[in-house]
């Protein structure tokens, strides 16, 4: 796949960027998508699974699903993708991840700015007093972990219904208010409200790129769409930002 002149001379000019991704990014690491034929929710409904009455009803079914969930993430390795994107954030002025993913394997890929929308699995908290646990703490063979003072232990993710943590979503809005090119990765975009972001930088002035073995409904806003992996993709787009970097330190000398 050759890059448009246009996508290359946008991404030459631009000073803030934003990586917008979701779990097609993390396919290649062996964490399986949501929605994808071998999604997690073609053997499981989200509605059982991802939303707080699911947990106060079922709670030892969710946490068996998170228990199962946290062994593999632990156990994969950023790929290609992720380090990428790591990359990148030292080529550009200002650089922003913003995650759909809970698995933290932008931040073990070396990307530092990052918002995460949805919560990381690496996290646990107590939903009575909000105090933290560390999976050491919380994955010892109870099926469902209790706090000293008696509540229980949640991960801490984003389930369906629930608020986006505000911190994280309001920095998000403004790199994507300011993004001069917005990458959207490996994400159905169907889960509002982060589905909605892509959009919000577009109408703020953004180039929007996308990078998906399949078409969403984010394609048709798209300004090029990059059909294939990301793990294929994204280092090409970093060789062509490497070579052109390189060009611009020699004409300074
Ligand atoms: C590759 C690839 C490769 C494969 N390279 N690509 C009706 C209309 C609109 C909105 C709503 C509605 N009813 C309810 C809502 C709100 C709801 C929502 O959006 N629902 C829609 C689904 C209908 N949203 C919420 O509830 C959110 N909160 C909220 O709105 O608060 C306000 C509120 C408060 C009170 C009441 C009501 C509203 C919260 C959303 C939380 C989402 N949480 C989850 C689970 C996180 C924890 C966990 O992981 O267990 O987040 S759901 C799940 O979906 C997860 C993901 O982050 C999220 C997005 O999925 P993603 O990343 O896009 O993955 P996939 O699998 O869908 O797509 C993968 C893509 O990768 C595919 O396109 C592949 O092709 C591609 N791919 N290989 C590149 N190698
Ligand atoms: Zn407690």
């Amino acid at each position: 796949m050759n890059f448009s002149d246009t996508l290359l001379a946008k991404l030459a000019s631009a000073c803030d960027v934003v990586a917008f991704t979701g779990a097609g990014i993390s396919a290649e690491s062996g964490v399986p998508t949501f929605r994808g034929n071998d999604g997690i929710w073609t053997k499981f409904k989200p509605e059982e699974l991802a939303n707080l009455n699911a947990f106060m009803r079922n709670p030892e079914l969710v946490w068996e699903w998170y228990s199962a969930r946290k062994k593999v993430i632990a156990e994969v390795q950023p790929n290609a993708g992720h380090y990428a994107l790591a990359e990148m954030e030292r080529i550009f002025s200002s650089f922003a991840v913003i995650t759909q993913n809970i698995d933290n394997l932008h931040r073990r890929a070396g990307s530092k700015n990052v918002f995460e929308l949805h919560g990381n699995i690496e996290r646990n908290y107590c939903m009575r007093c909000g105090r933290q646990f560390t999976d050491e703490q919380v994955l010892n063979g109870t099926a469902v972990p209790t706090c000293p003072c008696g509540g229980v232990i949640r991960p801490d993710v984003v389930w369906f219904g629930e608020l986006l943590p505000e911190d994280e979503w309001r920095g998000a809005e403004k790199a994507c208010q300011r993004a001069d090119v917005l990458l959207s990765i490996g994400t159905s975009g169907v889960v509002y409200p982060a589905a909605g972001l892509p959009l919000e930088a577009k109408r703020s002035g953004a180039f929007i790129v996308e990078i998906n073995p399949e078409p969403t409904p984010l394609t048709e806003y798209a300004d090029e769409f990059l059909q294939g992996k990301a793990g294929e993709i994204l280092p090409r787009i970093l060789d062509h930002l490497k070579t052109k970097s390189q060009r611009n330190s020699h004409s300074q000398v």
